[in-house]
C-alpha cells in the first residue's frame, strides 16, 4: 500500500522512487511469513527507567546498570514508540515493517569478527563481550536525517571499551562496521534497496569519544531485534544512520570507509554526517524536528544538543562541506 500518513512523508522522500515502488513486492513476500504482533492496552510509560516487560515479556533483562552522567533528563519515548517507528532497511522500507518482521533475526548464536589494523583480530561472541565493561544505562537524543527524533534509554557501554580489547596499531586511523548479510534473516536484504551489507565507519577519534556507546539493550532489556540485535552503535550527536545495527565486522583502517548512505547519493549523505541545523538537506530542512508524540515542531540543536562535549572534534573543519 502506498496510502502514507503524513507525517511519514519525508520517508517517500527519502526513498529512490525505484525501491520505493518495489516495497509492494517487498510487502507481498515479507507478508507470507509475518505472524500476529501481539499487543496490549497499556498506554506509554514514561516512568525513570521502568522494564519493557509488559510489552516483550520474553526478553532478557539486563541487571544492575549503571547510572550515566551523559543522560538527558528529557522525557523518554515510549518502548511502544521506540520499537514500532524504525529505520532496518533489511525489513522493508516502512518504519513499521521492522516491527513486524524482524521476527525472522537470530541474534543468539552471534559472533562480530574483528579485523584490520590491530594485535588482537578474530571472532568473538556475544556472551564475552555483554560482559567486557559494566553496563550503563545512557538516555539519549535520536535525530533522524529524515528530521524525527526521539529519547531513548539505551542500555551499553562505551565503544571504547570494547575496541581497545583488539589493540588498534597506529595505522587505524578510521574503524568501519557491518551489518549481517543473510536473506532468511533478513528478507528484505532480497530487494536492491541500498547496498547489502549496511556499512558504516567512524574516525578513531569519534570512536573512541566517551559519548559514544556501543549500544546492547534499550529499557533495561537486551535490543529487541527492530532496534538492532544482539549490537548495534548509539551515536548520539550524529543522524541516526551511523548507528549501525546488527554488527558482524568490525574492521580497523587507514583510509575513510565508504558509508552506505553517502555510496547511495553522496549530494545528500556525507561521511560526519552530524546533526547540523545549518546544513539543510537539499530536499528538506535540517533546522527544526518532529518528536515523536509532540505536536509541536522544535528547534533541532548544534551536535543534537552535544556541542559542549564533541565540537573539539571539528575545529577547524568546514561543516559545509564535511556534512
Ligand atoms: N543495518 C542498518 N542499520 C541502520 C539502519 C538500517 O536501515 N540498517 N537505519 C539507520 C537509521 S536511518 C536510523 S534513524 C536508525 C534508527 O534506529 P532505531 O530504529 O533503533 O530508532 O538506525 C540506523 N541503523
Ligand atoms: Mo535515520
Amino acid at each position: 500500500m502506498l496510502i502514507k500518513r503524513a507525517a511519514d512523508l519525508r520517508e517517500s522522500d527519502v526513498t529512490p522512487k525505484e525501491t520505493f515502488l518495489r516495497r509492494r513486492e517487498f510487502l507481498a513476500v515479507a507478508g507470507s511469513t509475518a505472524v500476529a504482533v501481539a499487543t496490549n492496552g497499556l498506554g506509554p510509560v514514561f516512568t525513570a527507567t521502568p522494564t519493557a516487560a509488559a510489552q516483550n515479556p520474553a526478553a532478557q533483562k539486563l541487571a544492575n546498570l549503571k547510572k550515566s552522567p551523559f543522560s538527558t533528563d528529557e522525557k523518554l519515548n515510549s518502548y511502544k514508540d521506540i520499537t514500532t517507528y524504525n529505520n532496518f532497511y533489511e525489513f522493508g522500507l516502512d518504519k513499521a515493517d521492522p516491527g513486524k518482521y524482524a521476527h525472522t533475526l537470530k541474534p543468539k548464536p552471534w559472533s562480530v569478527v574483528v579485523e584490520g589494523q590491530c594485535g588482537k583480530p578474530g571472532a568473538y561472541n556475544i556472551e564475552d563481550i555483554m560482559k567486557w565493561a559494566p553496563l550503563e544505562e545512557r538516555i539519549y537524543r535520536l535525530r533522524c536525517v529524515e528530521a524525527w527524533s526521539m529519547v531513548v534509554p539505551w542500555v551499553g557501554y562505551p565503544l571504547s571499551e570494547f575496541l581497545k580489547r583488539f589493540e588498534p596499531t597506529s595505522k587505524a586511523k578510521y574503524v568501519e562496521f557491518k551489518t549481517l548479510v543473510d536473506t532468511r534473516q533478513m528478507p528484505g536484504q532480497t530487494e536492491p534497496a541500498l547496498n547489502w551489507p549496511y556499512v558504516e565507519g567512524l574516525r578513531m577519534d569519534e570512536a573512541m569519544h566517551p559519548l559514544t556507546l556501543l549500544g546492547l539493550g534499550l529499557y533495561g532489556e537486551v535490543l529487541p531485534n527492530q532496534n538492532g540485535a544482539p549490537i548495534r552503535l548509539v551515536v548520539p550527536w550524529k543522524y541516526g544512520f551511523k548507528s549501525i545495527k546488527s554488527i558482524v565486522r568490525v574492521r580497523f583502517v587507514e583510509t575513510e570507509p565508504i558509508n552506505t548512505w553517502k555510496q547511495q547519493q553522496s549530494s545528500e549523505y556525507g561521511f560526519f554526517a552530524n546533526v547540523n541545523p545549518q546544513v539543510d538537506h537539499p530536499r528538506w530542512t535540517q533546522g527544526s524536528e518532529r518528536r515523536l508524540g509532540e505536536f509541536f515542531r522544535r528547534k533541532t540543536l548544534m551536535f543534537n544538543g552535544y556541542g559542549d562535549q564533541v565540537a573539539s572534534l571539528y575545529a577547524g573543519m568546514d561543516l559545509r562541506k564535511n556534512y
